[in-house]
């Protein structure tokens, strides 16, 4: 096949994105009854009846006391920050995550202090994290990248033995589990994010998973302007509520979660079954040490094996309208705003992983023809290394 880079035609006729919402038939019939409903009783949002029945779900799915809708992840995570005092000194966070894990600390006056990751999980790393444990610093703050949750066993310890509170980004791991243990099951608060591009969503929101009653009472105070009944405030708050329109698309999504699974893990089998044959490219092994979603097709790119930096292999695949990510590239602590703030610090494992990542889409229908396309696309790159690497060459800086 000729490339679109060196004058084919695009290998895909529209755009595949990482990260397209999924939204099944059933999904999508459900949601507009379920919106005919809101509309017939006219409540719409200030914790209506859907935004309760998901909180129950999910209270139920991760076997924890509290579950506690919002609007955004980010906002949990501030919101949690401020409900366990943390309001100053450092957090100790990966640098191998969305930015917003450390922008939400940096919001509330929390210094993110960046570590490195192990590679099972590509999270925090506990001997990086116990190595760079100051008389400032009051909390970690680990991301389960990918659906693979850290080694909270470890993480939890090293809090408790150096006292420090512990919260985390479970962003990515709704119906993802370690060993058989969900988050919110550690004994630490966990935060989801159900962003329109995540494996459950609710276009935009996320739920904080508690067995703590105190902390859940102030969660639901802040959340809601503090206030502790009609008319009377009894403390700080703000909004992060989440409307019965985005509650009723979890809804609507729940019955459909185990075929939504099933779905990527076919993709994930597929490009599991073909990349391996690619010289050079390693796909993160996803479910290891529990149970996984499969949001996430996750690969890491050899050069020297490869005959073609990552950054040419993405820049060619977005000429086949293949919309890669390099989740999460250039790592919070290259980002400008913090490189700028704090200097450099020396992460090798994660400028190794965030120099050669590469996520592929998934979710769509026919999961193996499109991976085999892929495939007999990559293949093809490999073959046209020399030809493509002048074609990048020639390319404006990004
Ligand atoms: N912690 C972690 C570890 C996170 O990954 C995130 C969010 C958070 C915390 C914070 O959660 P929230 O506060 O957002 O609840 C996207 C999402 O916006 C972001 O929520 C997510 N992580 C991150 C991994 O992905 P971008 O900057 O990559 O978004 P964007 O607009 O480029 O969309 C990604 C791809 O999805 C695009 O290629 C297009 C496609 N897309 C997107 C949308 C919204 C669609 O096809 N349809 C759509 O409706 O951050």
């Amino acid at each position: 096949m000729e490339l679109a880079a060196l004058g084919g035609k695009p290998a895909f006729i529209a755009p595949l994105y990482v990260g397209s919402p999924i939204v099944e038939s059933e999904t999508r019939a459900l949601f507009h009854k379920l919106i005919d409903q809101a509309f017939d009783r006219n409540y719409l949002t200030n914790d209506g009846p859907f935004a309760r029945k998901l909180e129950e779900e999910i209270a139920q799915r991760h076997r924890v006391k509290h579950a506690l809708l919002v609007c955004n992840a980010t906002l949990a995570q501030q919101i949690l920050l401020r409900a366990m005092g943390l309001h100053d000194g450092e957090a100790l966070v990966s640098a191998n995550t969305f930015i917003a894990t450390a922008h939400a600390c940096e919001w509330q006056g929390v210094k993110p202090v960046f570590c490195d990751l192990e590679w099972d999980s590509l999270g925090l790393d506990p001997d990086d994290a116990a190595g760079r444990i100051t008389e400032k610093t009051r909390a970690i703050i680990p991301t389960h990248l990918f659906g693979n949750m850290v080694d909270m066993p470890r993480l939890v310890e090293l809090a408790r033995k150096r006292g420090l509170k512990m919260l985390v980004d479970a962003a990515h791991a709704f119906d993802c589990d370690l060993n058989g243990t969900p988050p919110g099951g550690f004994g630490v608060p966990e935060f989801f994010s159900f962003h329109a591009t995540k494996y459950f969503s609710t276009m935009e929101g996320g739920a904080i998973v508690t067995d703590d009653d105190a902390l859940a009472s102030e969660l639901k105070s802040l959340r809601n302007f503090g206030f502790a009944g009609v008319d009377r405030v009894t403390g700080m708050g703000t909004n992060t509520k989440i409307s019965e329109v985005s509650a009723a698309f979890g809804v609507a999504s729940l019955p459909v979660l185990e075929k939504r699974r099933e779905m990527l893990r076919e993709s994930y089998d597929a490009y599991r079954e073909q990349f391996s044959k690619l010289p050079g490219w390693r796909m993160q092994e996803l479910g290891k040490r529990g149970r996984n979603n499969y949001r996430y097709s996750v690969f890491f790119v050899d050069a020297g094996k490869f005959g073609l930096e990552r950054d040419v292999v993405y820049q060619a695949l977005r000429r086949e309208n293949v919309i890669a990510r390099r989740y999460f590239y250039p790592g919070c602590h290259r980002m400008p705003y913090y490189l700028e703030q704090r200097g450099r610090v020396c992460l090798p494992r994660t400028d190794q992983c965030v120099d050669s990542v590469i996520c592929l889409p998934n979710g769509m229908a026919d999961p193996r023809g499109v991976v085999s396309k892929l495939f007999e696309t990559v293949s093809s790159m490999h073959e046209n290394a020399g030809r493509l690497r002048d074609w990048f060459r020639g390319l404006p800086p990004e």
